[in-house]
């Protein structure tokens, strides 16, 4: 760094240089691209959630029916006692919809996340709501070794995966995930969401919405990169794409660049022609039976499947 040059110091926490590492790697690879995990912001978390209500935005809305209408009926897969342990655990409203449906002393419920703060204010809220039910929430990620609490005598454990967060994994991270969950989950079973695939202007609707809150999403990574990192470039050259890729079966999001740009991040600048793209997200879409095979070659024997009436979104119980 020259003498002189007055450098704007943001804040250096371990999350912040690990975004700044992974975003330099994004804009030195050839197409750019980064992990959607860094949406996830407390604005982007915020974004998210109203994308979760938008009228063109259907799987939260299509999941939680099905949720409501068979939540007994996806319990009584459970067996006995149960280990319900939900991967990213989120918010978690969805969960509250199975533990209605499970007598709540035979369940012990293990939140796995890797935000600690989130996660623990998430418990305090469900403890007030659910008093008497036994919660071992884990700090951790999921997609990596980690140990459960042991599962308590005569419970089975099952996976609780929904709002088919599972489509953000390349088929070889997905393929990573289910060996793992199916080793960990051996003897109970999953229960998954997962989004299908379906006609292609619902699909582009929904992730090209009027309020333009998908956008605003989308965007928020750059926006965080200057808040958080300093990073500098014209705003007004970047736009929300997403379109689907009929050939990989996924929405794709990426930020476009609408002119030659620069942008500078922590003294390294990185040069966009126009047209080029940042690839932020995508969002792997399945058939039912193309899963189910996915998961048998993971290690899980496919059961029940629960589907709303357009065929749009899918649970899944898949045993292990
Ligand atoms: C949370 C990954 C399931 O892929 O639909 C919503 C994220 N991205 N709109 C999805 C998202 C743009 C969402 N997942």
């Amino acid at each position: 760094m020259k003498p002189g040059i007055e450098w704007r110091q943001p804040r250096a926490s371990a999350e912040n240089q690990q975004f700044a590492g992974d975003l330099h790697a994004a804009l030195s690879r050839a197409p750019k691209a980064i992990s959607p995990k860094y949406f996830y912001d407390e604005t982007g978390s915020r974004l998210f959630e109203r994308i979760c209500e938008l009228p063109e935005y259907y799987p939260t809305r299509t999941e939680l029916s099905l949720l409501r209408t068979h939540a007994a009926d996806m319990a009584a897969q459970f067996g006995g006692g149960v280990q319900l342990v939900e991967y990213g655990a989120g918010a978690l409203l969805k969960v509250r919809l199975l533990l209605d449906a499970l007598p709540r002393e035979t369940v012990q419920f293990v939140p796995v996340d890797i935000s600690g703060p989130h996660l623990l204010a998430a418990c305090d809220g469900l403890a007030g709501d659910y008093p008497g039910l036994a919660i071992q929430p884990l700090v951790a990620d999921f997609t990596r070794p980690h140990t459960l609490p042991p599962c308590p005598r005569g419970s089975r454990r099952v996976g609780f995966f929904p709002g088919s967060s599972i489509g953000n994994f390349t088929p070889a991270e997905a393929d990573a995930f289910l060996r793992l969950a199916a080793a960990e989950l051996a003897g109970g079973g999953l229960l998954i969401g997962i989004d299908l695939v379906k006609d292609e202007a619902v699909l582009h609707a929904a992730y090209n919405d009027a309020a333009g809150v998908t956008a605003a999403f989308n965007m928020n990574l750059l926006d965080r990169a200057a808040r958080e990192l300093g990073a500098e470039f014209p705003r007004d050259g970047f736009e929300h794409l997403a379109f689907y890729n009929p050939a990989y079966r996924r929405i794709e999001m990426h930020l476009r660049a609408t002119r030659a740009l620069d942008l500078q991040l922590g003294g390294e600048i990185y040069a966009f022609h126009e047209g080029e793209t940042l690839h932020t997200e995508h969002s792997h879409k399945y058939t039912v039976s193309g899963f189910q095979a996915m998961a048998a070659r993971a290690g899980f024997r496919p059961g029940k499947v629960w589907i709303d009436a357009n065929r749009w979104f899918a649970v899944l119980w898949l045993e292990a």
